[in-house]
C-alpha cells in the first residue's frame, strides 16, 4: 500500500486517479457528512454549486431532503442548514438526504469522485476509515485536504497525518515502505506534533480563526475530538456518500 497526502485538490497529479480517495475537509464539511450519516440521514449528495443544488433537490419530496449551504462559513439564504456538525441531530436528518454544497470540501470529493472507493474522512471518524483501508487493502490511497480557496490548510494536513499515523502503526512497517510522497511524511510529522493539542491547532489556523469570528466554538471542539463517530461516509453514486453498511 502507498500512501500520498495532497493538502488540496489542485495539488493532485492530473489525469491520475488512486484506487481510493479520502476526501478531507475537517472544517467543516466533512466532519458535517460524518455526523449527518452518522445521525441517520439516508445519503449526502455533495454539489460545487449552489444552483445545481437546488435544481436537483427540487425534484427529490420536500419532507425527504435537506438542503445544506455554505460560502465564507456562513449559512447561504434559503438552505435548511449550514455546515455545522452540530446541527445533524437524529431529530433533524434521520431519514432525509442532505443536499450540500460548501466553499472547498464539496470540490474536493468531486475532484476524485471517479476513484474506485471514495471515502470522506474527518478526525471525528479517523479510526472508521483506517479499519476500513485496512480491510481493503488498496494499492493506492490519496488523502486530499480541502484548504481555503487553493491554499493550504493545517486541520486537513494533521487529519491525513492522523490517518497515516494510524495505519503505519496498524501495519507494523516502516514509513519509507509506505510513504507515496512528501507530503504524506510533513502531514505525519505535523500530527505527531500536535496529536495531544488538536484543538489549539485547530484555533492557530486561519480558518479556524474564521470560524472563531463567527463564534463556532463548539464546532472547533467537536471537530478536533478523534474517533468519536465510527462511521465511514463511502461513495455509493457520483456525488453520493452513504454510511457503509456492515
Ligand atoms: O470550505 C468548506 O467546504 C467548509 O467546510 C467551510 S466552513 O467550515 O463551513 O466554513
Amino acid at each position: 500500500m502507498k500512501l500520498y497526502t495532497y493538502h488540496t485538490p489542485e495539488r493532485t497529479p492530473a489525469n491520475e486517479l488512486p484506487v481510493c480517495a479520502i476526501a478531507i475537509d475537517v472544517l467543516r464539511a466533512t466532519s458535517t457528512i460524518s455526523a449527518a450519516l452518522n445521525s441517520g440521514a439516508e445519503a449526502i449528495q455533495a454539489f460545487s454549486d449552489m444552483d445545481t443544488l437546488m435544481k436537483v433537490s427540487d425534484k427529490w419530496a420536500p419532507e425527504l431532503r435537506l438542503r445544506g449551504g455554505e460560502r465564507g462559513g456562513a449559512k447561504v439564504a434559503g438552505c435548511d442548514l449550514g455546515n455545522s456538525p452540530l446541527d445533524c441531530t437524529p431529530e433533524v436528518v434521520k431519514g432525509k438526504r442532505l443536499f450540500i454544497s460548501t466553499t472547498n470540501g464539496t470540490r474536493t470529493l468531486q475532484r476524485v469522485q471517479d476513484a474506485k472507493i471514495v471515502l470522506a474522512a474527518a478526525l471525528v471518524n479517523r479510526q472508521a476509515i483506517v479499519d476500513y483501508v485496512l480491510s481493503q487493502e488498496p494499492e493506492t490511497v490519496w488523502m486530499v485536504g480541502s484548504g481555503w480557496e487553493g491554499d493550504y490548510s493545517l486541520e486537513d494536513t494533521v487529519c491525513a497525518g492522523a490517518i497515516a499515523d494510524s495505519i503505519i502503526t496498524k501495519l507494523g512497517v516502516p514509513l519509507a515502505e509506505v510513504a507515496g510522497n512528501d507530503e504524506l511524511v510533513g502531514s505525519i510529522a505535523l500530527y505527531r506534533q500536535w496529536k495531544d493539542n488538536l484543538l489549539d491547532l485547530f484555533y492557530l489556523a486561519s480558518h479556524g480563526q474564521r470560524l472563531v469570528r463567527l463564534e463556532c466554538f463548539a464546532d472547533l471542539k467537536f471537530c478536533a475530538t478523534p474517533d468519536t463517530l465510527n462511521i465511514v461516509p463511502i461513495q455509493t453514486s457520483v456525488g453520493v456518500l452513504q454510511a457503509l453498511s456492515h
